[in-house]
């Protein structure tokens, strides 16, 4: 066997080909070349990655550990390519065999281990922690099958499952020495004043690890997952008394455990499991966290200055009870102590206020899976009344658990995900625990990694920028406003406006090709992507774009801006009402589609199956980036980050970060409407608040007449009594309330639009604007004012 060739990459992958996959030239697939490509780029990457360990136990540093139920990390190849910046050599590589490189990276399965914003959040930190050269870890669960593949049928949603992992996957090893034994259930017992808890059942997780590397190659982190295993995984004897289904039972089941995200959680065995996961991966993570903490020091008092945990939302709460019965039951610290080095330790960041969304859990169902820690909770809440007598506020009371309140108090530090929402969380949902601990509660907006969503995804608009002020905004996005002076040269500004003509070109075709649709390449297009719900108010899109279908058929020469509406996202299967929005938006498309009098000034279009490598297709093709949910609701976006780094602009409310983008974009470059929150809660108390609000505006009436009356579903006309009763009725959401001053938004824009260099002026300026929002400043954030962590690349 010839020796693995270190610097010629084409040489490297006929290796792999050749020893890793055992596949001749001359058979090989399109995966075979893929998978050979992936491990040639995953062997420039271990090295440097091993010297980041390394350099981190030789500087003793304090190291982060990122706790996420979700890492949305879409296709790696390319982010690897890309941040080794090897882009060029690979091309030149895969071309030298006859291959397609662009065919070759969309092979990769999407790593879809997460549902929205949070989990593809995580991803960005990840990649921004690496870049920043900060040691971390990112700790989650292998999900076999990640979030559900979305198609329509007659314009409803199915869901099937994701199958990622049938192939094998380039990027992990697994670590089958790295596992920890899990119990659940059984009886707590008290013997000479010590207790302990005697778990009933047992499940193991097993490591799997993925090297995260960061740009220009510099340091690597690991993502570590954990995979469900079963203690004794195959019975023998039941086995050879013919019972062979029932010899692969315990298997069966502890892989339950780690089979798919977020399970069904509208029935106690859905709720049971997904309690089960959430202390599956914080408990092995906490585990593995103390090993090797364990491994350089014996005391453990110096715990919160070597490790910081961020809990990414409270999913992993239960790490605080964990570390606690670690430190105390296991290692015999007094309580008192071991809950002081916890909280040491960990911080929380808030993802939501949507009451619904806050975990809480019935006791009983608690007490049966982890019946120590809901004693230890317990003792928690104790403790903190005691250290706060001024007021009672504990995470155990009235029959139930609320993670939000545990995280709370187990944190040295909690974090909203943009300045509105921060201030919201002190005077709502943590408003009685920020009296009790003013400061605790940080602000630390969100923000994306420049490398995958502008220079990767939009590689024209990267070109153009690095031609005009060199490549250093890659590392350092704050750098775009570089870009300012030439925005004024109409040479200059007419090639950054090509750059989205050509975006736009290359997702017409993508459509016509996927989708058997041509879509009118002059027309503005319009985007909404994300998942769907009543608070993004998807429905106050589809109800804009059915009132403009009627004004055009009732005017057609009034000089209409032509629009391509594009939405796409997914609902959560058990979400009715979210699964109605989707069908009135894919059967309005139809009805509309088809319309000769409106065709060429509105199509809309429906994209099946959203995911991280949609996002990157749609984002570079957007001109307006719709940001409309309720204010208040949205917590930050970070979709909203992304489109205008990549030149569009928002029309949008005034919630979540698009307040910030506002400010920093400048108010004349962005389509502001809508109630503020204080409004929207006064709107609320006014008695039937959507009816005024429709009796006030034909438009919004015709249009949900239309919808009432079957216009869109004349087979079934009543099917989406539903959506009518909720926009007439309650509408709490307030889409009603809200359509008049959208509609005249959305009029704004179709006049900017006609301006075709103005149009392109304010894009430019969103794009130059932007560089804030990227995700090395959030990470730079959390080091400084939650992790005291420092950079080893000097970052
Ligand atoms: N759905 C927020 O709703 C935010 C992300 C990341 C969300 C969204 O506004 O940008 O988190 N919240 O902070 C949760 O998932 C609970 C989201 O993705």
């Amino acid at each position: 066997m010839d020796d693995l060739p270190r610097t010629d990459l084409r040489a490297a992958i006929m290796w792999h080909l050749t020893y890793t996959l055992g596949k001749d030239p001359d058979h090989a697939q399109l995966f075979d070349w893929r998978m050979a490509l992936s491990h040639a780029v995953r062997d420039r990457i271990v090295d440097r990655w091993m010297t980041a360990t390394r350099d981190t136990y030789r500087a003793d540093a304090k190291r982060v550990y990122y706790l996420s139920m979700e890492f949305l990390i879409g296709r790696l190849l390319e982010d690897n390519i890309v941040n080794l910046q090897m882009t060029d050599q690979a091309r030149a590589a895969i071309e030298s065999l006859g291959l397609d490189y662009r065919q070759l990276l969309l092979d990769e399965p999407d790593a879809a281990l997460g549902n929205g914003g949070l989990g593809r959040l995580a991803a960005c930190f990840m990649e921004s922690l690496a870049t920043l050269g900060c040691p971390a870890y990112g700790y989650g669960i292998r999900y076999e099958h990640g979030l559900f593949r979305q198609s329509f049928l007659d314009g409803r949603q199915q869901e099937a499952p994701e199958d990622w992992l049938q192939q094998p996957n380039a990027w992990e090893f697994e670590r089958p020495e790295a596992r920890f034994t899990l119990g659940f259930g059984g009886n707590i017992l008290t013997r000479a004043g010590t207790t302990r808890w005697e778990p009933e059942h047992f499940v193991q997780a097993e490591a799997f690890d993925t090297p995260v590397i960061g740009w220009r190659g510099r340091w690597a982190n690991t993502l570590r997952l954990w995979a469900g295993r079963a203690v004794n995984p195959f019975d023998l004897e039941r086995f050879n008394a013919g019972d062979f289904a029932a010899a692969a039972e315990n298997e069966a089941l502890a892989r339950t455990i780690s089979r798919v995200l977020y399970p069904e959680d509208s029935t106690e065995k859905g709720k049971y499991l997904r309690l089960m996961q959430e202390y599956f991966f914080s408990a092995a993570s906490i585990r593995d966290i103390l090993r090797r903490f364990e491994t350089a020091h014996q005391d453990l008092r110096l715990l919160p200055q070597k490790v910081a945990i961020q809990m990414n939302d409270t999913h992993p709460a239960i790490a605080g009870p964990e570390l606690v019965r670690l430190l105390h039951d296991e290692r015999g610290l007094p309580f008192d102590e071991a809950l002081d080095i916890a909280r040491g330790c960990l911080n929380y960041t808030n993802h939501t206020l949507l009451p619904e969304a806050l975990e809480s859990w019935g006791e009983a169902l608690f007490a049966s899976l982890l019946p120590r820690h809901l004693q230890l909770i317990d003792r928690i809440d104790d403790a903190h009344a005691k250290a706060h007598p001024a007021r009672r506020v504990s995470a155990h009371g009235d029959g139930r658990v609320r993670m939000g309140e545990l995280s709370f108090i187990m944190s040295n530090r909690v974090n909203g995900v943009a300045a509105l929402h921060t201030g919201l969380m002190k005077t709502t949902v943590f408003r009685e625990l920020n009296d009790l601990h003013p400061g605790r509660i940080v602000n630390e907006t969100n923000g994306v990694t420049p490398r995958r969503w502008v220079h990767s995804c939009n590689p024209r608009l990267s070109a153009l920028i690095t031609d005009t002020i060199g490549d250093g905004w890659i590392g350092d996005l704050e750098k775009l406003t570089e870009l300012e002076p030439h925005i004024d040269d109409a040479d200059w500004l007419a090639r950054f406006a090509q750059v989205k003509t050509d975006n736009k070109a290359g997702l017409c075709d993508w459509v016509t090709r996927e989708h058997e649709l041509m879509l009118n390449p002059e027309a503005i297009f319009d985007v909404q992507i994300k998942r769907i719900h009543e608070y993004k108010r998807q429905h106050l899109n589809i109800l804009e774009a059915i009132a403009l279908w009627q004004e055009i058929r009732d005017n057609p020469g009034a000089g209409w801006t032509p629009r391509v509406k594009i939405f796409g996202g997914k609902a959560a299967p058990g979400y009715f009402f979210a699964k109605d929005i989707i069908r009135l938006i894919n059967d309005a498309a139809r009805v509309i589609n088809a319309d000769a009098a409106t065709h060429g000034l509105l199509q809309i279009i429906y994209l099946p199956n959203y995911n991280v490598t949609m996002a990157e297709r749609l984002i570079p093709a957007a001109d307006l980036s719709e940001q409309i949910s309720t204010a208040g609701k949205e917590a930050s976006g970070t979709g909203n980050m992304k489109f205008a780094l990549n030149g569009a602009l928002t029309i949008g409310t005034l919630d979540g970060a698009n307040v910030e983008i506002r400010e920093r974009v400048g108010k004349e470059n962005f389509f502001l409407f809508g109630m503020t929150v204080d409004e929207a809660e006064a709107r609320r108390q006014v008695e039937n608040h959507a009816a005024g609000a429709i009796a006030a505006d034909p438009r919004l009436a015709r249009a949900i007449e239309a919808i009432r009356a079957g216009a869109f579903s004349p087979d079934e006309p009543d099917r989406y009594a539903g959506i009518v009763g909720n926009l007439t009725g309650p509408d709490y959401f307030l889409v009603a309330s809200d359509f008049s001053d959208y509609w005249r938004a959305q009029r704004e824009v179709d006049q900017a639009y006609a301006d075709k260099r103005n149009w392109a002026r304010m894009a430019a300026l969103n794009a130059a604007r932007s560089g804030w929002f990227s995700s090395d400043r959030t990470i730079r954030g959390y080091m400084a004012d939650i992790w005291g962590a420092r950079s080893l690349t000097g970052n």
